[in-house]
């Protein structure tokens, strides 16, 4: 009994230090992830130029969580029509106008967006 009652008060300080080190870690972990684990939606900007039917950035894979907002601003040197499969948006091109398409990204998947007259695939929006 001696024997237990002095280990145990032995152990006490560590314990007691120990506990101290867990409660501060807990604290700025648990921290950490309410700022960054908590509200994940983000909007995905994309921005196109169609210029002599050339596309500016090259068409490329953009990539999207679920639950993202979408903002896709396309401007061209002539009248097109622009639409995001999977979603099913179509919106109308004017010359040299920005035309912007926003729309939150619920469903997962590979969608093209592309224009109907140039024909011209814009990027591919992946979702996942
Ligand atoms: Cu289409």
């Amino acid at each position: 009994m001696t024997v237990t009652t002095l280990r145990t008060r032995a152990l006490l300080p560590v314990l007691a230090s120990a506990l101290i080190v867990l409660s501060a870690c807990g604290g700025s972990s648990s921290a950490g992830t309410a700022g960054t684990g908590g509200t994940t939606a983000r909007t995905v900007k994309v921005n196109v130029t169609i210029t002599a039917g050339k596309v500016t950035p090259a068409p490329t894979a953009v990539e999207a969580k679920k639950g993202d907002h979408v903002e896709i601003t396309v401007t061209s040197d002539r009248a097109d029509e622009v639409h995001v499969h999977g979603y099913d948006i179509e919106k109308p091109l004017v010359a040299g106008q920005p035309t912007t398409i926003d729309f939150d990204a619920t469903q997962a998947g590979r969608f093209e967006v592309e224009t109907h007259e140039s024909e011209k695939v814009l990027f591919q929006l992946l979702v996942r």
